[in-house]
């Protein structure tokens, strides 16, 4: 959380470009859920500018429900009050992603092992109904809150061994030259069954977004078949657009 944005001369009152700084902090995880804010003195010095200024900005979070302020103790960044943006343009893994933002990504495994695949496993991976399927389920957390539960499915002949994932279903991919090259990915609201809200710690019913994603080899063959239940009060999945030529 360094304040770059004061060496380049800003627009708009100094209060607002503080407030948009910290807000853009606290969006791109380099202020994390709950971290404490610099002191207002601090940020006064780092900022240069009066403590006056410093306080608009954050009453500005603080009324925007991003900010916390406790008597004595100081601001923090509301817990829960985090958004994840996830670009939907590069192929990119869980913990990759979580490393990036400088979040430490752990999973617990719920279930893996060889199966006959589901109807559904059996078209997006184009199985024959007597072929194996290899599948972990796994609920993702990002220090330690829970993110998403993901069911991977793989043909066996790519995973033969599904206890080798570790932390990265992907590391394992790629060390044997199966990692998907390109995928596709729907994505839908849904509403949690109660095992699915126990899970990830979330009232019966609540919504979420559903994902899933088909990832391919270079050659064209489905090789996994995600679906992934996030919570939408902390994802924003953001794409690109352009104008078509
Ligand atoms: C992401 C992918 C999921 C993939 C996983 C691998 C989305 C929506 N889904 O969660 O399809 O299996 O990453 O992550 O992004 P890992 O290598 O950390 O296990």
């Amino acid at each position: 959380f360094a304040p770059a944005l004061w060496h380049r001369p800003g627009r708009g009152p100094r209060y607002q470009q503080l407030h948009d700084h910290i807000a853009a902090a606290i969006r791109d995880g380099r202020l994390a859920d709950g971290a404490q804010l610099p002191p207002e003195r601090e940020l006064a010095e780092l900022a240069q500018v009066s403590r006056v200024t410093v306080r608009r900005a954050i009453t500005k979070l603080v009324a925007a429900g991003q900010v916390d302020q406790r008597r004595g103790a100081g601001s923090f960044v509301r817990r829960g009050s985090v958004k994840l943006e996830h670009t939907l343009s590069t192929l990119t893994s869980f913990t990759e992603y979580m490393r990036a933002r400088g979040l430490t990504s752990t999973s617990q495994v719920l279930a893996r092992g060889l199966f006959p695949p589901a109807p559904d496993e059996t078209v997006a991976l184009g199985l024959a109904t007597s072929a194996r399927v290899a599948r972990i389920e796994r609920l993702r957390s990002a220090d330690g809150v829970p993110m998403a539960l993901e069911r991977s499915s793989l043909p066996a002949d790519i995973l033969p061994d599904p206890d080798l994932v570790d932390l990265s279903l992907y590391t394992v991919l790629r060390a044997a030259g199966t990692a998907p090259h390109r995928a596709l990915q729907r994505i839908s609201a849904v509403n949690l069954a109660a095992r699915e809200a126990e899970r990830m710690a979330l009232p019966e019913g609540a919504a979420a977004l559903l994902i899933e994603r088909t990832g391919y080899l270079a050659s064209g063959r489905p090789i996994e078949f995600t679906r992934g239940l996030y919570r939408p009060d902390i994802y924003d999945f953001v794409a690109e657009l352009r104008l078509e030529d």
